[in-house]
């Protein structure tokens, strides 16, 4: 059996090509052929081994010998806080264990045991530092100051997005013509900017994108309202993987060579979006995810369209389903029961 050193030589990589599905249920909602570009699907639970695959990749051919991520962000159920294991650490781990490296993977105090035994079980070693998010990055650059170690950004760097724009790619291998709008969630911008990336590359840079963040979680909204980058004082929202404060410059960029509708909806609309797409699909997906099919569950593409911003006969619509691993059954109905959902 080859090495996976050696697969990654010959140019192969982590992710998989994900199913494309036409959704008879959303498409009844939206009015028109909406497909699912099913990244719930992607080992390590989302599409963000896209990004960080090909990163780590590309760092191990430049000398790298250990990765290190972190990630993590706290969650407020009640009165109770909880740390949830970014879906970033999750592609970092499972990149490290493919490419025969070590990964340490640094969380806030506090951070469930459940979530440290999975990336444990990912072969990763678990560092607890900081009692937020923040602090854990911290020492994550420090640690990624010895030798040979390298510090895996979430969402901005290049190699990140040059990742994520593999999904175009096996877009256009699956649709052959362009789509009449695709959907997608924003937390930092690294999905939208990959798939910027590649609409450009295979020329389908004339797609309209339609973005969605909840509120609380909405820094590219936020940035495109104010012409420049915003930090939000802090993160409110349930999505906790959109919860980047700031998004990447390369995401505001963007919306000067792309057609983009940036749309936010709330916290009620994307966990309600989830229930409906579990009941729906029986695909069980984070509240991240649920802002984007949120767009569709909420009638937004169709206001979009009846404010003639979006054409009224789009050829069919693409759902990028994000995925995330910080949800399960139980996760959901206290969702649910906090925004008053059950
Ligand atoms: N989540 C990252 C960054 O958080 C993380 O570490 O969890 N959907 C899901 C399921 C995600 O996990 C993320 C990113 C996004 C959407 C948004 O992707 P981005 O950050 O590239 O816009 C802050």
């Amino acid at each position: 059996m080859e090495s996976p050193l050696a697969d990654c030589a010959q140019g192969g990589h982590f992710h998989v090509v994900t199913p494309l599905l036409e959704s008879w249920a959303l498409s009844q909602v939206a009015g028109t052929t909406v497909f699912l570009k099913c990244e719930n699907v992607q080992p390590a639970g989302s599409f963000k081994i896209r990004g960080i695959g090909h990163f780590c990749q590309e760092a191990v051919k430049r000398g790298c010998r250990h990765l290190v991520c972190s990630s993590g962000h706290i969650s407020t159920s009640g009165t109770r806080k909880r740390t949830e294991g970014g879906n970033a650490g999750f592609a970092a781990a499972y990149a490290a264990r493919k490419l025969g490296i070590p990964a340490t993977i640094v969380l806030p105090e506090g951070t469930s045991p459940h979530v440290v035994r999975r990336l444990q079980g990912e072969g990763a070693e678990v560092q607890l530092a900081g009692k937020v998010w923040d602090e854990a990055s911290l020492k994550a650059q420090e640690l990624a100051k010895r030798d040979g170690w390298v510090n895996v950004p979430p969402f901005d760097h290049p190699l990140i997005w040059e990742g994520h724009a593999s999904l175009v790619r096996e877009l256009k291998a699956a649709l052959g013509t362009p789509p009449g709008a695709l959907v997608l969630a924003v937390g930092g911008g690294g999905l939208l900017a990959g798939v910027a990336a590649g609409l450009i590359e295979v020329g389908w840079q004339h797609v309209p994108i339609i973005t969605a963040e909840t509120q609380g979680a909405h820094c590219f909204n936020a940035a495109i309202k104010a012409g420049k980058l915003v930090t939000l004082p802090d993160i409110t929202s349930v999505a906790k993987s959109l919860g980047a404060k700031t998004v990447a410059r390369r995401a505001l960029e963007c919306t000067k060579e792309l057609e983009i509708f940036s749309e936010v909806v709330d916290d009620a609309q994307a966990v309600s979006a989830v229930q409906k797409f579990l009941d729906d699909e029986r695909m069980l997906v984070e509240p991240a995810c649920g802002a984007a099919l949120a767009v569709i569950y909420s009638g937004l593409l169709g206001r979009l369209q009846a404010e003639g911003r979006l054409s009224p006969s789009l050829a069919s619509v693409v759902v990028i389903v994000c995925g995330g691993n910080n949800i399960n059954s139980q996760g959901l109905q206290a969702l649910k029961a906090q925004l008053g959902q059950s």
